[in-house]
């Protein structure tokens, strides 16, 4: 957890407390509910159309495979993959009742101990680092023949029935969004507060970017293809998604869930001087070898591994062994660009999200009819808390960034929630001494003071008298 994270959730901490001290027996109820709502972790639901590669992105990102991928009954369920241990399963009953199960192979079993239909959710508790700092929502595909497993997903991402709704959508499309995938992006947008939050918050994923425009064996890489056909998209969509990253979601599995063993780059490095065309118009023959040693199944075997396109440009980095292939598998397979992007667009941003939550949730029942007036003095003074002040920030940042996304008080805003200390916010070496930092935060301040009082566009001038107080906030804390 970052300084100012940690310090906003104390100061959160502070106000229930506060609160409690006034009338515990009125607010017990909400600031318990607000200090466990703390320790929550972002909520990244993955959605697509049927077979559209969500499970495989899930079992890439955590890198361990856990999502079945089959057409065993569990895909048709909407699974939770949260960090806990001991590792273990449960379902979630409609009735809210909880069925605890045993995970096979660390993953989910073939069957489930009670009738799907009786079944809103499963979670599956993982010691999987990557989600320590965020759940992972599989969710069944959408716009099937079967009605039901879409409503499932609908009732979690959109928040019906009291579900809590995801934070952010990682939407996964094959070569292109149909209507129903931009209904379904619009129906998300409604839900989100405005218009520009609903971009903010949903990320789209091309899958099968190794087999973009059909086939991995033309002139044509396909994986360059998915990237830029992606970069039209997110252009042509930006109003609902916003950003695309092009991804080849067996390989980034393959590689990041470590299936990929010495064994097979020894294989692959086998072909390396078998001709493309012999390797492309492999026979129905099993047992016909395609290099010495290398029977035609070997082939099958790496293609179900890493797809055809594996077994096409793989072949050069097997040569250095099964870790100079998963190297090149995961850079070749873009889910580096897609796990940088929920890192810095989601992951970090989520800490300001939940504080601002909490805090409207103490604020609304602060203005409650007949709650102590007390109350309200308790949160009038908390939004004037210097430890606070990141919730100003981030709302600055998305009032500017719904305008002009592209506008530099937008990346400016951006650094002061994304550094990890006082330099980083200031833009100065990490080694600088604090006297150096507090005259470089005086002097933003007086600049954007200065700026703001010429500025004719609001957001902007809002965005202004807030890095004013940021970096006035800053040079305080410095100079003591
Ligand atoms: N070549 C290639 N195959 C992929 C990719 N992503 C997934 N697949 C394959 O596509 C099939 C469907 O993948 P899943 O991950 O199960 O898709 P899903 O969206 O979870 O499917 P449902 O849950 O049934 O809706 C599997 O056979 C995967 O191996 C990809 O990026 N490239
Ligand atoms: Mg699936």
């Amino acid at each position: 957890m970052s300084d100012s994270s940690a310090m906003m959730r104390r100061a959160v901490l502070e106000v229930c407390d506060a609160f409690d001290g006034v009338d515990r027996r009125g607010t017990g109820r909400v600031t318990d509910q607000v200090r466990r709502s703390l320790d929550d972790t972002i909520r990244l639901a993955v959605v697509g159309r049927v077979k559209a590669g969500k499970s495989t992105l899930v079992n890439a990102l955590v890198g361990r495979v856990v999502a079945p991928t089959s057409a065993v009954e569990c895909t048709r369920i909407t699974t939770h993959y949260a960090f806990g241990g001991p590792e273990r399963g449960e379902v979630v009953l409609r009735d809210g009742r909880r069925v605890p199960f045993d995970l096979v192979g660390g993953g989910l079993p073939e069957s489930l101990p009670v009738p799907i239909e009786h079944i809103a959710h499963a979670v599956v508790h993982l010691q999987s680092e990557v989600l320590r700092d965020m759940t992972l929502i599989d969710t069944p595909g959408l716009a099937t023949t079967t009605t039901g497993h879409e409503d499932a997903t609908r009732r979690t991402v959109l928040g019906h029935e009291g579900v809590r709704a995801a934070d952010a959508l990682v939407y996964v499309f094959r070569d292109m969004p149909l209507r129903d995938d931009m209904e379904f992006l619009r129906e998300w947008g409604s839900v989100t507060d405005t218009p520009g939050q609903a971009a903010a918050r949903s990320i789209g994923v091309l899958s099968h970017a190794d087999t973009f425009g059909g086939t991995p064996w033309g002139a044509d890489d396909p994986i360059a293809l998915a990237r830029d056909r992606a970069a039209q998209f997110a252009q042509q969509h930006g109003a609902h998604i916003g950003s695309v990253v092009a991804i080849a979601g067996n390989m980034a599995q393959a590689a990041r869930a470590g299936l990929v063993r010495e064994f097979d780059a020894g294989l692959l490095a086998g072909l390396a001087r078998v001709p493309e065309l012999d390797l492309e118009l492999r026979s129905g023959d099993d047992f016909a070898e395609l290099a010495p040693g290398i029977p035609n199944i070997e082939a099958k075997r790496l293609v179900d591994l890493i797809g055809e396109y594996g077994l096409r440009h793989g072949r050069g980095p097997a040569q250095q062994g099964a870790r100079a292939l998963s190297d090149w598998l995961v850079r070749a397979s873009g889910v580096d660009e897609l796990r940088r992007a929920l890192a810095v667009r989601y992951v970090g941003r989520y800490a300001f999200v939940k504080t601002r939550r909490a805090l409207e949730r103490l604020e609304r029942l602060a203005w409650a009819n007949g709650a102590p007036p007390p109350l309200r003095g308790i949160i009038a003074e908390a939004h004037l808390r210097p430890e606070l002040h990141p919730l100003q920030e981030l709302d600055a940042l998305e009032r500017l960034a719904a305008l002009e996304p592209t506008h530099p008080l937008v990346a400016m805003l951006d650094r002061q929630l994304a550094a990890r200390n006082d330099a980083e916010k200031l833009a100065m070496p990490p080694s600088s001494p604090p006297t150096q930092l507090r005259d470089r935060a005086l002097e933003w301040s007086v600049e954007a003071r200065r700026a703001a009082v010429v500025e004719p566009y609001p957001e902007r001038q809002n965005a202004y008298q807030v890095l004013d107080r940021s970096f006035t906030n800053l040079a305080l804390r410095l100079g003591r």
